[in-house]
């Protein structure tokens, strides 16, 4: 017989459920060197691509982890040293899709994670999404990688907002959805290129389909981000603002329905899946004058 998963911390349990050790809050430095070599050696039982399924027991999700990137190697490094165990321990069954914009054109978060949903899919069955920014890492593995009945905002207390929710409606850096929940919001907007906005754009998707956010406990929802400089070609959007007042309006005709971009690479490492886009570029702007 397979028993269910259940992650409970101590190993104190009242089910009849396969349980695993969680730690709860966690040391997390970026000092150290850290190289692929040692994160593969560390995770043996991850199989390529960066798959993992628990040998002793039947979790409820299966994850698609996706991560926006371009030319973040070295927080790359870190994220996989530091999420693989976590994931391990809490028995997730879950794949690694490091999401690539190929050229230096404008980056664009959300139609990447777009594109995660859909790469995903052609590779395993997948019935729950996270998506992820690279540089952050949790800091206690209470903090559950799977979907709820809601749609989950993670990270919600980061060092560099002084371990709070910068503001109510804030949805940003990681989050979950399960497939049923991103279908009912048509994904993410594809037409935020640059810093900023994408995350209000989905918080007001959830909110405007009659869906509420769901957050751990503050004390577990805490992270460490990766400090760095701001990345090239990721300014802030000027635009932000006004779009997010228009959600309602553009969210039929602008997420998961109408995106379109070109794959030019899906290659399986070991500890990770990347996959390489062409994602266009920002329209135009009309001249004035
Ligand atoms: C990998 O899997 C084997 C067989 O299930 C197990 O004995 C071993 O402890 C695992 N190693 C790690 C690092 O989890
Ligand atoms: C992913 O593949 C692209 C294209 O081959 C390569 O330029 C990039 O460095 C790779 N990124 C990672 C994180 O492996
Ligand atoms: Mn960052």
């Amino acid at each position: 017989m397979v028993l269910a998963c259940a992650a409970l911390i101590g190993g104190h349990l009242s089910t009849r459920a396969n349980t695993c050790m969680l730690m709860g809050r966690l040391l997390i430095e970026f000092s150290s060197q850290m190289t692929m070599e040692r994160v593969q050696k560390e995770n043996p039982n991850v199989t390529e691509g960066g798959r993992y399924t628990p040998p002793d027991c039947r979790p409820r999700w299966k994850v698609a982890i996706i991560i926006p990137f371009r030319h973040r190697e070295n927080h790359l490094k870190y994220w996989l040293h530091y999420l693989h165990p976590i994931l391990r321990r809490q028995k997730i069954d879950y794949g690694i899709y490091i999401i690539n914009q190929l050229g230096e054109e404008t980056f664009n978060r959300a139609k990447l994670l777009n594109v995660g949903y859909t790469e995903a899919l052609k590779d395993a069955e997948y019935d729950c999404f996270i998506f992820s920014d690279v540089d952050l890492i949790p800091m206690d593995d209470r903090n559950l990688y799977h979907c709820y009945d809601q749609p989950r905002h993670f990270a919600i207390a980061m060092d560099k907002f002084g371990f709070r929710l910068p503001y109510a409606g804030y949805f940003g850096g990681v989050s979950g959805l399960s497939k049923k929940q991103f279908l009912k919001i048509n994904g993410f907007p594809n037409e935020y290129w640059g810093w900023g906005g994408e995350d209000d754009d989905i918080y007001n998707r959830i909110t405007l389909n009659g869906m509420k956010v769901s957050r751990p406990d503050v004390r577990i929802g805490r992270y460490r981000m990766i400090k760095h400089e701001r990345d090239k070609h990721n300014e802030p959007n000027p635009q932000r603002f006004n779009k997010i007042q228009n959600t309602k309006n553009t969210m039929k005709k602008d997420g998961i329905s109408t995106l379109t971009y070109r794959l030019l690479q899906f290659k399986r490492y070991a500890l990770y899946t990347n996959i390489s886009v062409e994602i266009g570029k920002p329209p135009p702007r009309p001249i004035k004058g």
